[in-house]
């Protein structure tokens, strides 16, 4: 949409989300929402705090639909290490042991997808990865080890970082 016609549109208040509703550049688009695949590797918590810093939190996942999405992308970055890679996501027993919940909202996982074998490591591991040995699927690891990391925010909230 380009901006003349945004400007008309923005008279129309109901229209105004959808003039400014876009990922900034750098964050895949999938639904609502805008994603960042890390080019470095943290610890879970350091992870956390970088996305917060981005106006944005490690990523939640919903549904089978947005975990495929972030298995086609991960396997599109990594053609040729998949195997070695894995990236923190949001989800934490860090409280309760094999209580999974979502560190955003502290709610219980509505939705799981655990890769083979998984969760494994008991009280050695308190945060939730995707997995690339494990077809991204979800997995446990020792939150203090350095992973890649996906940080997800609204299309709403990405945007208007820029013009908020
Ligand atoms: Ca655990
Ligand atoms: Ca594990």
């Amino acid at each position: 949409m380009d901006f003349r016609n945004c400007l008309f549109l923005a008279t129309f208040a109901v229209f105004l989300p959808a003039c400014f509703a876009s990922c900034r550049n750098g964050w895949a688009t999938f639904e609502e929402n805008c994603y960042l695949f890390s080019h470095g590797r943290s610890t879970w918590g350091e992870a956390y705090a970088t996305c917060l810093a981005l106006h944005s939190d490690l990523a939640v996942i919903t549904s089978d639909d947005e975990q495929n999405f972030l298995i086609s992308e991960l396997y599109h970055i990594h053609r040729h290490d998949a195997s070695h890679v894995r990236y923190w996501i949001d989800g934490t027993d860090l409280e309760v042991e094999n209580v999974w919940k979502w560190a955003k909202t502290g709610q219980t996982l509505s939705y799981v997808n655990w890769a083979s074998g998984e969760p494994n490591n008991a009280e050695g591991g308190n945060c939730m990865n995707l997995y690339g040995t494990g077809g991204f699927k979800m997995a446990d690891d020792d939150c203090d080890i350095k992973l890649f990391y996906i940080c997800q925010s609204t299309s709403v909230e990405n945007a208007g970082t820029i013009i908020g």
